[in-house]
């Protein structure tokens, strides 16, 4: 069956709604049908200054937030990319495939970048999206789940897999994006014009998934909508009841057509409250298992080690392959 890979950062605290809506959730429905690997990126995290001891725990709770929304170690391989030294060894073959300009040209880099204040960005951070292609090559996936933010290093991952084939022979599958349209964008409840993130959002337009449920129906309940009264999907005009019922209408898996017909004449308060519950009926299991998971930290590590093993298999034979192909000379 085809491959799928991607990965998530060890968040403090707790992954965001825009990370379940964008990956995690794909993530579940992919490992039914696809041969899926997934991971705890910790070396992407450390691209930003980390505390040693945080970095540990937020590792283990984003392991358990995983399993918690619905992974399946029996049916995925899921681990920690720092357990597979793979990841590092075949990205430093990309970071001397990649153009410093092409690298230059990340959005995402300079998105983050101007958050540490112009010339504080480290080399880490600089080089992280060629990080990722070799966490994508590794796997040999075809296709990548991720949220719209992530599309132009999957383009990345394509071209530099292609000029490696191209100089090196017939080494690495180039991998496709694979972005549902509905969640590709979710957006910051305070301003819907930009996407919900950690670093960007403020607090109260940042749904975390294990904030207490009461701070979760407030947040969405204070939502910015707009000085109109119909509850309509339309980005352009009406880009924070678009995002409310685009979240709607994935955690419920009814259509946006069918919420607008339910919701014709109502107020938007009524959107709110209704789409408060169905949130609050979605994170109160959550965070209970995500606990469960937590309180028992040794058949999580174990779970983790198992996986990173399945992962080194195939990421070690892809990564001999590049050696060789690059003409490292093999250690006798
Ligand atoms: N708002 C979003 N809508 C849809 N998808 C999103 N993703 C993130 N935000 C949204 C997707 O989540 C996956 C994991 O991303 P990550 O490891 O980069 O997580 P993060 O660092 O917590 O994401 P942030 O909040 O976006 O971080 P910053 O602020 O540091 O940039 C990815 O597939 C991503 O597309």
């Amino acid at each position: 069956s085809p491959r799928v890979l991607s990965g998530i950062q060890p968040t403090a605290g707790s992954f965001h709604l825009g990370n379940y809506l964008g990956a995690v959730r794909q993530w579940v429905a992919l490992q039914e049908s696809h041969d899926a690997f997934y991971m705890v990126v910790d070396l992407h995290a450390i691209t930003v200054p980390q505390d040693p001891a945080e970095l540990r725990a937020n590792t283990r709770l984003a392991a358990a937030q995983l399993l918690a929304a619905g992974l399946d170690p029996e049916r995925c391989t899921l681990f920690v990319q720092s357990h597979v030294p793979e990841h590092a060894q075949l990205a430093w073959i990309m970071n001397c495939l990649a153009g410093f300009g092409e690298a230059s040209r990340m959005t995402q880099f300079k998105d983050k970048s101007a958050k540490h204040g112009a010339g504080n960005a480290t080399v880490g951070l600089f080089t992280y999206p060629i990080l990722q292609v070799a966490d994508i090559l590794l796997y040999q996936a075809n296709q990548v789940p991720v949220g719209e933010d992530q599309r132009q290093h999957i383009e990345l991952t394509r071209d530099l897999a292609d000029r490696f084939n191209g100089r090196f022979g017939e080494t690495f599958t180039v991998p496709e994006p694979y972005i549902l349209k509905e969640t590709a964008k979710i957006y910051d409840l305070q301003d819907p014009s930009i996407k919900m993130s950690k670093s960007a959002s403020t607090p109260k337009g940042l749904i975390n998934l294990l904030d207490d449920p009461k701070t979760t129906a407030k947040k969405v309940k204070s939502a910015v909508t707009d000085t109109d009264t119909v509850i309509k999907y339309d980005t352009e005009n009406k880009p924070g009841v678009s995002n409310l019922l685009s979240i709607y209408s994935t955690l419920t898996g009814r259509t946006i057509a069918e919420l607008e017909a339910e919701y014709e004449g109502k107020m938007y308060g009524a959107l709110k409250t209704d789409l408060a519950e169905v949130m609050v009926e979605f994170v109160t299991p959550f965070r209970t298992r995500t606990q469960q998971y937590l309180d028992d930290p040794e058949t999580l590590d174990s779970l983790l080690a198992k996986g990173a093993e399945k992962a080194r298999a195939v990421a070690a034979e892809t990564l001999a392959t590049a050696y060789d192909k690059v003409g490292l000379l093999p250690a006798k």
